[in-house]
Order: structure tokens, then sequence, then C-alpha cells
């Protein structure tokens, strides 16, 4: 392999790594009220589109969230009850436990 293929070659491997870093990431594609049942996005994942009044199945278990699109509202119960957490639009709150929100969230919509 001569240096002037060699050279058209790396061009071509920048070109790709420029590709690959301009794509959007899965996560900025986001809409809606993202959660996980652990901390720092992990565990298992659930994506809110609009109000869930019963957490049906992730009930108490939420521990990390991203708001996208607007501000969203967590709610201690069901049905929007009791104590709420406002999550500002864009805001990710990496450890629900740091906010007095840990394994609480029955319910969400946007606020
Ligand atoms: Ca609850």
């Amino acid at each position: 392999m001569n240096r002037h293929v060699i050279g058209r070659l790396i061009a071509a491997a920048a070109i790709t790594v420029t590709g690959v870093a301009v794509a959007p990431a899965p996560a900025s594609a986001a809409v809606g009220l993202q959660v996980w049942f652990d901390a720092n996005k992990s565990g298992q994942y659930r994506n809110i589109q609009g109000s869930i009044s019963n957490f049906d199945g992730y009930n108490d278990v939420v521990s990390s969230v991203v708001a996208n699109g607007s501000a969203w509202c967590l709610f201690e119960h069901k049905d929007f009850g009791g104590r709420q957490l406002r999550v500002t639009k864009g805001q990710y709150i990496a450890n629900l436990t740091n906010v007095g929100f840990n394994d609480i969230a029955s319910s969400a919509k946007r606020c």
C-alpha cells in the first residue's frame, strides 16, 4: 500500500468518525419524560409521553429521570396525589434520593 492510498484511507476514516459524532444520540431524540428504575439512567426504562395517572408495573421504583420538551411533575400517589416534584425542561436528575423522591413516584404529567 503506497503512501497516497494510506492517506486516502485515513481521510475516509476521519469522515466516518465525524459522521458518527454529528449523528443524534438516542437520548437527545427522546421526547416526554424518561424514567429509570435505578439511579444514573440504569435499570429498566420507560418513556412517558403524556399524563400517566398510575405507574402500573413501575410504581414506587423510579430513581432517575430526564424531562424532555417541557417541565414534568412527578407525584407521590396515583391520580396526581400526594407530594409533587417538578422537573424542569431538560433537567436530568441522576438520583432522586438527592431530592427526597426516590422510589416514590406513582403518577406524572406535564406541568
Ligand atoms: Ca408512591
